[in-house]
């Protein structure tokens, strides 16, 4: 270990932004990161409000094309989207990675399975929240596709029982240690849980592996840490 990584001290980071939405699954992903790491007072959450559409507005859509939450802000001025880039960057900063592998093996395995969680799981809730539910409100879905939407819906079944089978075998989604693959199908079933898609009761090593994961602060707390004060009454997604 080198002693750059001994003497990492989070305090001297310079203060990060982060543009969040405190209920949604995908902004949770980076929160649960920055607890993991330890990282959470080096991070001044900014809300962006989706169901006013704030995500879609030009403002918002200049720090990201993509006009998707969360997104992070570093001191140079850059924005970093996509969690799985967060989770990335943020797990590089003290040298030392917990979340997203050490070795070249870990790394592309954690990468593999995390890719396959939204791929299979997490990225299929969402396109079956979007299209064959109201969504975020006729103002933001301004195209729906029923049909697409309940065939992710399907395919998020199917893969909740992939991701069963893996934990069958072993106690987290990609081996022995937590890491950002873990992250990303906590992702999923939190939106599976605001969508009313629960869990087939016959996939009860997910169930299991789930119920663990609840138990880690960086999960249990993840709508706290950022909500914005009125938000505390009313939780919707
Ligand atoms: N691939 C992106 C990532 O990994 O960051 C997806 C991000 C994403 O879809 N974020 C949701 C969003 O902005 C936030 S939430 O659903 O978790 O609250 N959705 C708004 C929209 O209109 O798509």
């Amino acid at each position: 270990m080198s002693s750059d990584i001994i003497n990492f001290d989070a305090t001297k980071l310079a203060m990060m932004k982060i543009y969040d939405w405190h209920t949604g699954p995908y902004p949770a992903r980076v929160r649960i990161a920055l607890v993991e790491k330890n990282l959470q007072s080096r991070v001044q959450f900014v809300s962006v409000n989706l169901w006013k559409g704030e995500h879609k507005k030009a403002e918002f859509l200049a720090k990201n094309y993509s006009g998707t939450l969360p997104v992070l802000e570093i001191d140079d001025g850059t924005f970093i989207a996509e969690c799985t880039a967060i989770t990335e960057y943020l797990d590089a900063l003290d040298g030392a990675p917990t979340l997203t592998g050490r070795t070249p093996r870990e790394k592309g395995w954690i990468h593999m399975m995390s890719k396959r969680a939204e791929l299979e799981l997490l990225d299929a809730i969402s396109v079956y929240f979007h299209h064959a539910t109201p969504g975020l409100g006729p103002d933001v879905e301004i195209y729906q596709n029923a049909e697409w939407g309940f065939r992710q819906r399907d395919k998020a079944l199917k893969g909740m029982h992939y991701f069963d089978a893996i934990l069958k075998r072993q106690p987290f989604v990609a081996g022995e240690v937590f890491s950002m693959a873990d992250i990303t199908v906590i992702g999923g079933l939190i939106f599976a849980g605001l969508v009313e898609l629960p869990v087939p009761a016959d996939c009860e090593a997910l169930q299991a592996w789930y119920a663990r994961m609840q138990e880690r602060p960086s999960v249990k707390n993840r709508v706290t840490m950022s909500e914005p004060p009125e938000a505390s009454v009313v939780r919707s997604h």
